[in-house]
Parts: structure tokens; sequence; C-alpha cells
């Protein structure tokens, strides 16, 4: 638990599950109205958040850049069903980056790319990537490389595990520029299988239920061409999950429907 947020803040969000399995090719439309989302995130929202850090959070600044909110601005989606956690994302970025000097698989974090960390189940431990601790990333490179959709976990015995997500367990579609007003804009849209990948890395994980509680983080970087640093941290603060927030996995919801005079 982290000590500064307040018991209100503390209460769960809900993930619903889906009736019918999306399909993943950089569409949303079919799922977006029934998943867990919570409108646009910005730097300026984000310096209202309980977990903001200006030491993290920052975007980087070259000279001549946009307004910090055309920099990067994003809404994120999560669903489930018996099988997978859906995961979703529209995002509006300046300059699609992806070629990092110094590359290596592991270095998403050096590139434009979405993770989501998640404690499954959730505990009260402050723990590091160890058991139970697992983040989906995929790089926003429309080429696909083979380290595009990326699994850093724990397990009982090791932590920081890295490794490429197993084909098998993850599917991820990029759309650039899907609206037409940017290069650097995008769709993600991806699912990852959780016995393959969950319950790999904590046996305490069981098939899942609704009233589940799992901790979720989402960590959106964008260095713009800079060194390690331009991200957004929401829902938590770090590698510690006791800083992630709780969700819990909850039933089909309604969509939003906007009523008339
Ligand atoms: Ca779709
Ligand atoms: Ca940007
Ligand atoms: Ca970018
Ligand atoms: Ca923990």
């Amino acid at each position: 638990m982290n000590p500064l947020l307040p018991a209100a803040l503390m209460a769960a969000l809900t993930i619903p599950r889906l009736a019918t399995p999306p399909r993943v090719d950089g569409d949303l439309s079919e799922w977006k109205e029934l998943a867990f989302h919570d409108g646009v995130w910005d730097i300026y929202r984000l310096r209202q958040a309980p977990w903001y850090d200006p030491g993290r959070n920052r975007l980087t600044a070259h000279g001549a850049e946009p307004a910090p909110e055309k920099d990067l601005s994003a809404r994120y989606y999560m669903a489930w069903d018996a099988r997978y956690l859906y995961l979703g994302a529209e995002v509006k970025d300046n300059v699609n980056d992806v070629s990092d000097p110094k590359h290596e698989p592991r270095r998403w974090y050096y590139k434009d790319a979405i993770c989501w960390f998640v404690e499954a189940p959730r505990d009260a431990k402050p723990e590091q990537f160890g058991q139970g601790d697992n983040a989906f990333c995929f790089v926003i490179d429309a080429s696909r490389p083979a380290y595009g959709a990326w699994w850093r976990h724990g397990s009982p015995s090791r932590t920081y595990i890295e490794e490429p997500l197993p084909e098998r367990a993850a599917d991820y579609a990029v759309r650039m520029n899907p609206w037409g007003t940017g290069a650097g804009d995008f769709i993600l849209e991806a699912r990852v299988a959780m016995a393959a990948t969950l319950g790999r890395s904590d046996p305490a994980w069981r098939s899942p239920r609704v009233g589940d509680q799992y901790g979720i983080q989402i960590v959106h970087t964008d260095p713009d061409g800079g060194g390690y640093g331009g991200h957004f941290l929401i829902h938590g603060n770090g590698d510690d999950d006791s800083t992630w927030s709780a969700f819990r996995l909850g039933d089909p919801g309604e969509p939003y429907r906007r009523r008339g005079e």
C-alpha cells in the first residue's frame, strides 16, 4: 500500500469482461466502448495525479517542440475474458521513435512503447519484478521486430527475467497515422494469454474469475530522440509493485450511452 494515497483512492478500478473476443487488427471499435477506459492522459493531467513524480514523468524537449499536449496524449483500454487480457491504446505522438543507438532487445524503454505492468494475483508485499510481477511491452514499430512484444517478469526464484513474449502467448497490431493527423499517431491493439504468462510467473495465479484483483500500472515511453526518461507512469510510480493500482476483474460492462433531452 502506498501510504500517500487516501483509502478512498485505493478502491479497486474495474476491468470489464468481454463476451465476444475482439479481432486484433489495430481497430478498437468493436470493444473500446465495453472496456476499462479513464479518458485522455497528457502531462497536464498526470501532474495532478497522486502518483506523479516530476523526476520520473516528463517529456523530452529539443527546442522546436509542439505544445506538451501535442507531444503525447493517449487513451488506454483494458478488458479480459477466460483466456486473455486485452490491451489497447489510441495515441497522438509528434514523432515515432524506434531507433536506439545502443539498441538491445530488452531496451523497449528507449523507444516509443506502451507497457502494462501487471501483478497477478495482487498482494500487499512490495516487490520489484519478483514472483507474480509482469510487464507486457509493445514497441510502436510498424516493422514488428522480434523484440516488438516483450515480457519482463519474475518467478518464484528469479527477478527481472527479460525475454520476448512467447509467440503463442501474445498477438498485437500497430496501426500508424490512423486518423491522417500525424505520422507519429497510432493505435495499438493487443491480447496476452494469461495462463502462459501470469501462470508462469506465479504458481498462486489461477484462471481468471470475477472479483480477482490484479495490480496494474501503465508505462508509456516517448523518448522522441532523447535518452531515457521521456515517459508517462500511470496508475503507479515505478517498478515497486506496491505502488501499482488495484484493478478488479469485473462482469461485462455496459457501454456509456448519451441521453437525449
Ligand atoms: Ca480490433
Ligand atoms: Ca512525443
Ligand atoms: Ca514518440
Ligand atoms: Ca507485491
